[in-house]
């Protein structure tokens, strides 16, 4: 499977008060080519805060929030998952886009391509909605379920690298002012 092609099938009819916190790099810029929303959040230059940035806008709002993050960005704090397990949100969830590398910066193999299972890190840090899937129709499938029951919820999503995508053009400072603006549209009271 694809990223991009599986990110522009998820986010095609996607609720626009979804929240989807990118990765940085291919992946938010996969996710601007897909179709910029109001609501999403790219994180360049933030590497593995990804999930740690969706957590804390879970825990202060009642929108579903999706981290599209990666592997090599969680590995680099795997901290985040055993927070999420912690504090357990019920409108989080966090899609592992695992294409068992750090793809941006080198392609070279990461700990998923040995012995490390994201999967069981994530049950053992007390998440016990997680998944593992390997094709588009697997993901969709355990999205829509993510999407409409409480979570946390953790899809891992075994991808291959494909071609990168142009630098989405935006710029940290604007991404935030417009996420602020249109979450406090609907803030919590
Ligand atoms: C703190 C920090 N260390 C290193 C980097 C350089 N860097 C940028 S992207 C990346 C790899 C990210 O890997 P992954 O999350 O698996 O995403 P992929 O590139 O595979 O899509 C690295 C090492 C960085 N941006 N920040
Ligand atoms: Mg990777």
């Amino acid at each position: 499977m694809l990223r991009f092609e599986a990110i522009k099938k998820l986010l095609r009819d996607l609720d626009d008060e979804v929240v989807v916190v990118g990765n940085l790099g291919p992946t938010s810029d996969e996710m601007w080519h897909a179709g910029d929303r109001e609501k999403n959040y790219y994180t360049y230059g933030s590497m593995g805060l990804c999930s740690s940035i969706a957590l804390g806008i879970s825990l202060n709002c009642n929108n579903k929030v999706v981290a599209f993050d990666g592997d090599g960005s969680i590995l680099m704090n795997l901290g985040s998952l055993a927070t999420i397990g912690r504090e357990s949100p019920a409108n989080l969830i966090v899609v592992i886009w695992d294409n068992e590398m750090w793809g941006q910066v080198g392609r070279q193999y990461s700990h998923t391509h040995y012995r490390t299972n994201l999967e069981d890190i994530s049950k053992g840090s007390g998440i016990s909605r997680t998944i593992t899937v390997e094709n588009i129709k697997q993901l969709e499938s355990a999205f829509s379920k993510a999407l409409f029951s409480e979570g946390p919820w953790v899809v891992i999503a075994k991808i291959e690298e494909g071609e990168y995508m142009p630098v989405a053009p935006v710029e940290p400072e604007k991404t935030t002012y417009k996420f602020r603006e249109s979450m406090l549209k609907n803030a919590k009271t």
